[in-house]
Protein backbone atom coordinates (compact mmCIF):
# COMPACT_ATOMS: atom_id res chain seq x y z
CA UNK A 1 0.00 0.00 0.00
CA UNK A 2 1.27 3.47 -1.19
CA UNK A 3 1.56 5.75 2.08
CA UNK A 4 0.35 9.37 0.74
CA UNK A 5 1.45 12.55 2.65
CA UNK A 6 -1.74 12.50 4.11
CA UNK A 7 -5.40 10.62 4.13
CA UNK A 8 -8.82 11.76 5.18
CA UNK A 9 -10.54 11.15 8.74
CA UNK A 10 -13.42 9.37 8.06
CA UNK A 11 -16.40 9.53 10.74
CA UNK A 12 -18.25 5.94 11.05
CA UNK A 13 -20.55 5.85 7.94
CA UNK A 14 -23.69 4.87 9.91
CA UNK A 15 -23.03 7.99 11.56
CA UNK A 16 -22.76 10.02 8.39
CA UNK A 17 -26.03 8.76 7.06
CA UNK A 18 -28.22 9.51 10.65
CA UNK A 19 -26.52 12.93 10.03
CA UNK A 20 -27.82 13.48 6.82
CA UNK A 21 -31.02 11.88 7.58
CA UNK A 22 -33.38 15.28 8.10
CA UNK A 23 -31.46 16.75 5.07
CA UNK A 24 -33.07 14.10 2.79
CA UNK A 25 -36.12 14.39 4.71
CA UNK A 26 -36.10 18.16 4.60
CA UNK A 27 -35.06 19.18 0.91
CA UNK A 28 -33.13 21.68 2.33
CA UNK A 29 -30.09 21.06 0.28
CA UNK A 30 -28.09 24.32 0.84
CA UNK A 31 -28.43 27.88 1.15
CA UNK A 32 -27.37 28.42 5.10
CA UNK A 33 -29.92 25.43 6.29
CA UNK A 34 -30.44 24.31 9.47
CA UNK A 35 -27.63 21.56 9.31
CA UNK A 36 -25.46 24.46 8.90
CA UNK A 37 -26.31 26.71 11.72
CA UNK A 38 -26.09 23.77 13.83
CA UNK A 39 -22.17 23.47 12.57
CA UNK A 40 -21.71 27.26 12.81
CA UNK A 41 -22.66 26.94 16.32
CA UNK A 42 -20.50 24.04 17.32
CA UNK A 43 -17.51 25.41 15.69
CA UNK A 44 -18.25 28.53 17.50
CA UNK A 45 -17.81 26.86 21.13
CA UNK A 46 -14.95 24.49 19.85
CA UNK A 47 -13.01 27.11 17.91
CA UNK A 48 -13.72 29.72 20.99
CA UNK A 49 -14.24 32.47 18.94
CA UNK A 50 -17.48 35.15 19.39
CA UNK A 51 -18.21 34.86 15.27
CA UNK A 52 -17.66 32.30 12.64
CA UNK A 53 -19.03 32.58 9.12
CA UNK A 54 -18.86 29.17 7.02
CA UNK A 55 -17.93 29.27 3.65
CA UNK A 56 -17.34 26.52 0.82
CA UNK A 57 -13.84 26.49 0.89
CA UNK A 58 -10.92 28.50 2.43
CA UNK A 59 -9.97 30.00 -0.42
CA UNK A 60 -13.00 31.52 -0.47
CA UNK A 61 -13.22 32.24 2.61
CA UNK A 62 -10.07 34.48 2.44
CA UNK A 63 -10.61 36.15 -0.29
CA UNK A 64 -14.45 37.35 0.85
CA UNK A 65 -13.36 38.30 4.08
CA UNK A 66 -10.58 40.59 2.39
CA UNK A 67 -13.55 41.77 0.69
CA UNK A 68 -15.71 42.22 3.61
CA UNK A 69 -13.22 44.14 5.45
CA UNK A 70 -13.11 46.76 2.85
CA UNK A 71 -9.25 46.42 2.01
CA UNK A 72 -10.03 46.26 -2.08
CA UNK A 73 -11.81 49.77 -1.28
CA UNK A 74 -9.47 51.07 1.02
CA UNK A 75 -6.09 50.31 -2.03
CA UNK A 76 -8.83 52.10 -4.34
CA UNK A 77 -8.20 55.18 -1.97
CA UNK A 78 -4.44 55.05 -1.67
CA UNK A 79 -4.46 54.41 -4.91
CA UNK A 80 -3.40 50.94 -5.25
CA UNK A 81 -3.47 49.01 -2.08
CA UNK A 82 -0.69 46.75 -0.95
CA UNK A 83 -0.45 43.62 1.66
CA UNK A 84 2.21 42.43 3.39
CA UNK A 85 2.23 38.89 2.92
CA UNK A 86 4.25 35.57 3.46
CA UNK A 87 5.90 33.84 -0.13
CA UNK A 88 6.35 30.60 1.82
CA UNK A 89 2.49 29.73 1.76
CA UNK A 90 0.46 27.35 -0.12
CA UNK A 91 -0.51 29.89 -3.51
CA UNK A 92 -4.23 30.41 -2.31
CA UNK A 93 -3.41 32.84 0.12
CA UNK A 94 -0.94 35.50 -2.76
CA UNK A 95 -4.45 34.46 -5.11
CA UNK A 96 -6.64 35.69 -2.67
CA UNK A 97 -5.14 38.67 -2.37
CA UNK A 98 -4.24 39.59 -6.20
CA UNK A 99 -8.27 38.54 -7.12
CA UNK A 100 -9.28 41.29 -4.79
CA UNK A 101 -6.63 43.76 -7.20
CA UNK A 102 -4.30 44.43 -3.92
CA UNK A 103 -0.53 44.13 -4.41
CA UNK A 104 1.05 41.20 -2.46
CA UNK A 105 4.48 42.50 -1.03
CA UNK A 106 6.29 39.62 0.08
CA UNK A 107 7.82 39.73 3.69
CA UNK A 108 10.40 37.28 4.83
CA UNK A 109 10.05 34.55 7.04
CA UNK A 110 11.53 33.45 10.17
CA UNK A 111 14.02 30.32 9.79
CA UNK A 112 12.85 28.51 13.02
CA UNK A 113 9.24 28.77 12.49
CA UNK A 114 8.97 29.30 8.81
CA UNK A 115 6.02 31.96 9.85
CA UNK A 116 6.46 35.44 8.85
CA UNK A 117 9.63 37.14 10.22
CA UNK A 118 8.00 40.43 12.45
CA UNK A 119 11.40 42.09 12.17
CA UNK A 120 11.32 42.59 8.68
CA UNK A 121 7.59 44.07 8.42
CA UNK A 122 7.66 47.59 9.04
CA UNK A 123 10.51 48.12 6.69
CA UNK A 124 7.80 46.78 3.75
CA UNK A 125 4.79 49.48 5.02
CA UNK A 126 4.00 52.55 2.70
CA UNK A 127 1.66 54.79 2.34
CA UNK A 128 0.00 52.26 -0.09
CA UNK A 129 0.07 49.53 2.50
CA UNK A 130 -3.88 48.30 3.84
CA UNK A 131 -3.07 45.22 5.43
CA UNK A 132 -0.77 42.71 6.58
CA UNK A 133 -2.11 38.95 6.08
CA UNK A 134 0.38 36.25 7.90
CA UNK A 135 -0.05 32.81 7.66
CA UNK A 136 0.28 30.17 10.59
CA UNK A 137 2.36 28.32 8.43
CA UNK A 138 2.33 23.72 9.36
CA UNK A 139 0.24 25.21 12.48
CA UNK A 140 2.88 27.38 13.64
CA UNK A 141 1.52 30.00 15.45
CA UNK A 142 2.53 33.65 14.04
CA UNK A 143 4.37 36.28 16.75
CA UNK A 144 0.31 37.43 16.81
CA UNK A 145 1.33 40.03 19.61
CA UNK A 146 4.04 41.95 17.66
CA UNK A 147 1.88 41.51 14.81
CA UNK A 148 -1.10 43.43 16.75
CA UNK A 149 1.46 45.93 17.81
CA UNK A 150 2.81 46.89 14.32
CA UNK A 151 -0.51 46.90 12.94
CA UNK A 152 -2.16 49.31 15.39
CA UNK A 153 1.18 51.29 15.00
CA UNK A 154 0.42 52.22 11.52
CA UNK A 155 -3.53 51.55 11.07
CA UNK A 156 -3.38 48.08 9.47
CA UNK A 157 -6.01 45.19 9.21
CA UNK A 158 -5.25 42.01 10.06
CA UNK A 159 -6.57 38.98 8.48
CA UNK A 160 -4.82 35.39 9.19
CA UNK A 161 -4.54 32.58 6.96
CA UNK A 162 -5.19 29.98 9.84
CA UNK A 163 -5.85 26.90 6.93
CA UNK A 164 -3.48 25.11 8.99
CA UNK A 165 -4.37 25.93 12.63
CA UNK A 166 -7.50 24.57 13.46
CA UNK A 167 -8.15 24.34 16.75
CA UNK A 168 -5.20 25.65 17.73
CA UNK A 169 -4.81 28.18 20.90
CA UNK A 170 -2.25 30.21 22.32
CA UNK A 171 -2.11 31.44 25.60
CA UNK A 172 -5.34 29.40 26.22
CA UNK A 173 -7.31 31.49 23.74
CA UNK A 174 -8.84 30.04 20.03
CA UNK A 175 -6.45 31.04 17.41
CA UNK A 176 -8.96 32.60 15.82
CA UNK A 177 -9.52 35.53 18.28
CA UNK A 178 -5.95 37.22 16.76
CA UNK A 179 -6.42 40.17 14.52
CA UNK A 180 -9.44 41.25 12.58
CA UNK A 181 -10.17 37.94 11.03
CA UNK A 182 -8.89 34.32 10.77
CA UNK A 183 -9.48 31.71 8.06
CA UNK A 184 -9.70 28.03 8.45
CA UNK A 185 -9.58 25.77 5.87
CA UNK A 186 -12.03 22.56 6.20
CA UNK A 187 -10.37 20.59 3.10
CA UNK A 188 -10.16 16.73 2.89
CA UNK A 189 -6.70 17.23 3.90
CA UNK A 190 -6.79 18.88 6.73
CA UNK A 191 -6.83 17.72 10.36
CA UNK A 192 -10.13 18.73 10.44
CA UNK A 193 -12.68 18.55 7.14
CA UNK A 194 -16.03 18.66 6.17
CA UNK A 195 -15.10 17.43 2.60
CA UNK A 196 -14.43 20.75 1.45
CA UNK A 197 -14.98 23.82 3.86
CA UNK A 198 -13.78 26.77 5.26
CA UNK A 199 -14.55 29.54 7.84
CA UNK A 200 -14.19 32.86 9.10
CA UNK A 201 -13.44 33.80 12.37
CA UNK A 202 -14.26 37.21 13.58
CA UNK A 203 -14.92 39.77 16.59
CA UNK A 204 -16.28 42.90 15.23
CA UNK A 205 -19.94 42.42 14.52
CA UNK A 206 -20.07 44.55 12.06
CA UNK A 207 -18.50 41.73 9.88
CA UNK A 208 -21.02 39.35 9.77
CA UNK A 209 -23.33 40.83 7.57
CA UNK A 210 -21.36 41.06 4.91
CA UNK A 211 -19.33 38.02 5.28
CA UNK A 212 -22.62 36.30 5.19
CA UNK A 213 -24.07 38.28 1.58
CA UNK A 214 -20.81 38.46 -0.28
CA UNK A 215 -20.97 34.29 -0.13
CA UNK A 216 -24.53 34.27 -1.34
CA UNK A 217 -24.17 36.65 -4.60
CA UNK A 218 -24.13 39.85 -2.11
CA UNK A 219 -27.73 39.66 -1.78
CA UNK A 220 -29.22 41.89 1.12
CA UNK A 221 -32.80 40.78 0.52
CA UNK A 222 -35.49 39.89 -2.10
CA UNK A 223 -35.50 42.90 -3.52
CA UNK A 224 -31.89 44.17 -3.25
CA UNK A 225 -28.62 43.45 -3.92
CA UNK A 226 -26.04 45.59 -2.34
CA UNK A 227 -22.41 43.89 -2.93
CA UNK A 228 -20.92 42.08 -5.45
CA UNK A 229 -20.50 39.50 -3.78
CA UNK A 230 -20.01 35.74 -5.14
CA UNK A 231 -21.56 31.96 -4.66
CA UNK A 232 -19.56 30.61 -1.75
CA UNK A 233 -22.30 28.65 0.72
CA UNK A 234 -21.75 25.66 2.61
CA UNK A 235 -24.03 23.23 1.78
CA UNK A 236 -25.70 20.93 4.13
CA UNK A 237 -24.26 17.48 3.27
CA UNK A 238 -20.87 18.96 3.88
CA UNK A 239 -21.79 20.74 7.17
CA UNK A 240 -23.31 17.02 8.01
CA UNK A 241 -20.08 15.64 7.24
CA UNK A 242 -18.45 18.53 9.60
CA UNK A 243 -20.19 17.76 12.46
CA UNK A 244 -20.01 13.87 12.22
CA UNK A 245 -15.73 14.37 11.95
CA UNK A 246 -16.33 17.24 15.14
CA UNK A 247 -17.52 14.84 17.22
CA UNK A 248 -14.02 13.18 16.78
CA UNK A 249 -11.07 15.58 16.33
CA UNK A 250 -9.78 15.33 19.83
CA UNK A 251 -8.68 11.68 19.03
CA UNK A 252 -7.87 12.50 15.60
CA UNK A 253 -5.31 14.91 17.34
CA UNK A 254 -4.20 12.57 19.71
CA UNK A 255 -3.55 9.82 16.94
CA UNK A 256 -1.71 12.66 15.18
CA UNK A 257 0.18 13.67 18.19
CA UNK A 258 1.31 9.97 18.48
CA UNK A 259 2.75 10.04 14.52
CA UNK A 260 4.50 13.56 15.79
CA UNK A 261 6.08 11.82 18.60
CA UNK A 262 7.14 9.28 17.31
CA UNK A 263 8.93 10.82 14.19
CA UNK A 264 10.38 13.38 16.75
CA UNK A 265 12.20 10.91 18.86
CA UNK A 266 13.45 9.01 15.39
CA UNK A 267 14.55 12.26 13.84
CA UNK A 268 15.55 14.72 16.71
CA UNK A 269 19.15 14.17 16.91
CA UNK A 270 20.28 13.45 12.83
CA UNK A 271 22.70 15.65 12.09
CA UNK A 272 21.30 17.80 9.12
CA UNK A 273 17.89 17.33 10.15
CA UNK A 274 16.09 20.56 11.71
CA UNK A 275 12.77 19.94 12.99
CA UNK A 276 10.02 22.18 14.10
CA UNK A 277 9.92 22.60 17.60
CA UNK A 278 7.02 22.73 19.58
CA UNK A 279 6.19 26.46 20.30
CA UNK A 280 5.82 27.90 24.01
CA UNK A 281 2.46 28.71 24.59
CA UNK A 282 0.43 27.13 22.17
CA UNK A 283 -1.75 24.18 21.83
CA UNK A 284 -0.32 22.52 18.64
CA UNK A 285 -3.18 20.16 16.27
CA UNK A 286 -0.23 18.37 14.16
CA UNK A 287 -1.31 18.94 10.89
CA UNK A 288 1.78 18.68 8.82
CA UNK A 289 5.41 17.04 9.75
CA UNK A 290 7.85 19.59 7.85
CA UNK A 291 11.49 18.23 7.78
CA UNK A 292 14.46 20.29 6.93
CA UNK A 293 17.74 18.96 5.35
CA UNK A 294 21.09 20.56 5.55
CA UNK A 295 22.92 18.77 2.57
CA UNK A 296 26.34 19.39 3.60
CA UNK A 297 25.57 18.03 7.26
CA UNK A 298 23.31 15.47 6.09
CA UNK A 299 25.13 14.39 2.84
CA UNK A 300 21.81 14.12 0.92
CA UNK A 301 19.26 16.99 -0.53
CA UNK A 302 15.72 17.10 0.13
CA UNK A 303 15.11 16.32 -3.59
CA UNK A 304 17.14 13.07 -3.17
CA UNK A 305 15.35 12.06 -0.15
CA UNK A 306 12.08 12.55 -1.34
CA UNK A 307 12.83 10.34 -4.57
CA UNK A 308 14.23 7.57 -2.23
CA UNK A 309 11.28 7.59 0.06
CA UNK A 310 9.15 6.79 -3.51
CA UNK A 311 11.18 4.52 -4.64
CA UNK A 312 9.60 2.79 -1.64
CA UNK A 313 6.26 4.03 -2.69
CA UNK A 314 5.84 6.71 -0.26
CA UNK A 315 4.72 10.10 -0.90
CA UNK A 316 5.98 13.13 0.83
CA UNK A 317 5.20 16.53 -0.59
CA UNK A 318 7.19 19.44 -1.32
CA UNK A 319 5.16 22.04 0.70
CA UNK A 320 5.65 24.87 -0.24
CA UNK A 321 8.19 24.59 -3.25
CA UNK A 322 8.73 26.78 -5.07
CA UNK A 323 8.42 30.09 -2.79
CA UNK A 324 5.39 31.96 -3.91
CA UNK A 325 6.94 34.52 -5.56
CA UNK A 326 8.89 32.26 -7.73
CA UNK A 327 5.56 30.73 -9.11
CA UNK A 328 5.59 31.91 -13.19
CA UNK A 329 2.55 33.62 -12.26
CA UNK A 330 4.18 36.15 -9.84
CA UNK A 331 7.86 35.60 -11.02
CA UNK A 332 9.42 39.28 -11.22
CA UNK A 333 6.31 41.48 -10.73
CA UNK A 334 6.88 41.76 -6.90
CA UNK A 335 10.25 41.76 -4.71
CA UNK A 336 12.04 38.47 -4.62
CA UNK A 337 14.10 40.42 -1.67
CA UNK A 338 13.28 36.66 0.38
CA UNK A 339 16.38 34.30 0.89
CA UNK A 340 14.67 32.65 3.92
CA UNK A 341 11.53 31.64 2.12
CA UNK A 342 13.87 30.60 -0.65
CA UNK A 343 16.47 28.46 1.13
CA UNK A 344 13.88 26.76 3.25
CA UNK A 345 11.89 25.88 -0.13
CA UNK A 346 14.17 24.26 -1.72
CA UNK A 347 15.70 22.22 1.58
CA UNK A 348 11.80 21.69 3.03
CA UNK A 349 9.52 18.03 2.79
CA UNK A 350 6.62 17.55 4.78
CA UNK A 351 6.60 13.64 5.91
CA UNK A 352 3.26 11.71 5.62
CA UNK A 353 0.84 12.58 8.38
CA UNK A 354 -2.19 11.44 9.77
CA UNK A 355 -4.65 10.17 12.16
CA UNK A 356 -4.68 6.19 10.86
CA UNK A 357 -0.67 6.29 9.72
CA UNK A 358 0.47 3.32 11.57
CA UNK A 359 3.54 3.67 13.99
CA UNK A 360 5.41 0.73 12.20
CA UNK A 361 4.67 2.78 9.40
CA UNK A 362 6.98 5.98 10.90
CA UNK A 363 9.73 3.83 11.45
CA UNK A 364 9.87 2.44 8.32
CA UNK A 365 9.51 5.89 7.17
CA UNK A 366 12.27 7.24 9.21
CA UNK A 367 14.58 3.75 8.36
CA UNK A 368 14.21 4.66 5.01
CA UNK A 369 15.17 8.45 5.30
CA UNK A 370 18.05 8.03 7.99
CA UNK A 371 19.54 4.90 5.82
CA UNK A 372 19.69 7.34 2.78
CA UNK A 373 22.56 8.99 4.88
CA UNK A 374 24.83 5.81 4.90
N1 LIG B 1 -4.09 28.72 2.67
C1 LIG B 1 -3.22 27.72 2.95
C2 LIG B 1 -1.99 28.03 3.73
C3 LIG B 1 -3.49 26.42 2.50
O1 LIG B 1 -2.61 25.42 2.73
C4 LIG B 1 -4.67 26.17 1.77
C5 LIG B 1 -4.96 24.83 1.26
C6 LIG B 1 -5.56 27.25 1.55
C7 LIG B 1 -5.22 28.51 2.00
C8 LIG B 1 -6.86 27.07 0.81
O2 LIG B 1 -7.78 26.27 1.55
P1 LIG B 1 -8.89 25.39 0.73
O3 LIG B 1 -9.55 26.33 -0.27
O4 LIG B 1 -8.18 24.23 0.07
O5 LIG B 1 -9.86 24.99 1.80
C9 LIG B 1 -3.84 20.38 -0.92
C10 LIG B 1 -5.23 20.89 -0.62
O6 LIG B 1 -6.10 20.85 -1.74
C11 LIG B 1 -5.26 22.28 -0.06
O7 LIG B 1 -6.47 22.39 0.68
C12 LIG B 1 -4.10 22.57 0.87
N2 LIG B 1 -4.08 23.93 1.34
C13 LIG B 1 -2.80 22.25 0.19
C14 LIG B 1 -1.61 22.48 1.09
O8 LIG B 1 -2.79 20.88 -0.16
P2 LIG B 1 -2.82 19.23 -3.03
O9 LIG B 1 -3.08 19.50 -4.48
O10 LIG B 1 -1.43 19.11 -2.58
O11 LIG B 1 -3.64 17.93 -2.54
P3 LIG B 1 -3.70 16.47 -3.19
O12 LIG B 1 -4.96 16.30 -3.95
O13 LIG B 1 -2.43 16.18 -3.90
O14 LIG B 1 -3.80 15.57 -1.87
C15 LIG B 1 -2.69 15.29 -1.05
C16 LIG B 1 -2.90 13.89 -0.48
O15 LIG B 1 -4.01 13.88 0.38
C17 LIG B 1 -3.18 12.82 -1.52
O16 LIG B 1 -1.97 12.27 -1.94
C18 LIG B 1 -4.05 11.82 -0.81
C19 LIG B 1 -4.71 12.63 0.28
N3 LIG B 1 -6.13 12.92 0.02
C20 LIG B 1 -6.44 13.84 -0.92
C21 LIG B 1 -7.74 14.14 -1.20
C22 LIG B 1 -8.11 15.17 -2.23
C23 LIG B 1 -7.11 12.25 0.74
O17 LIG B 1 -6.82 11.40 1.58
N4 LIG B 1 -8.41 12.54 0.47
C24 LIG B 1 -8.78 13.45 -0.48
O18 LIG B 1 -10.00 13.68 -0.69
O19 LIG B 1 -3.54 20.43 -2.27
Amino acid sequence: MPIYVTRSSMPKLEDYIEEIKPIFESHHLTNMGPVYKKFQSQLITYLNVPELSLFVNGHMALEMAIQALGLKARGEEVGGGEVITTPFTFVSTTHAISRNNLKPVFCDIDPDTYTMDVNKIEELITDKTVAIIPVHVYGNICDVHKIETIAEKHKLKVIYDGAHAFGETYLGEGIGNFGDATMFSFHATKVFHSIEGGAVAFRDKRYGVPLHELKNFGIHGPEETSAIGGNAKLDEFRAAMGICNLRRIDECIAARKAVHDRYFERLEDVEGIKLCKPQEGVTPNYAYFPVCFDKDKFGKSRDDVFSRLREHDIYSRKYFYPAINELSCYKGQYNMNTPVAHDVSMNILTLPMYEELDLSDVDRICDVIIENNR
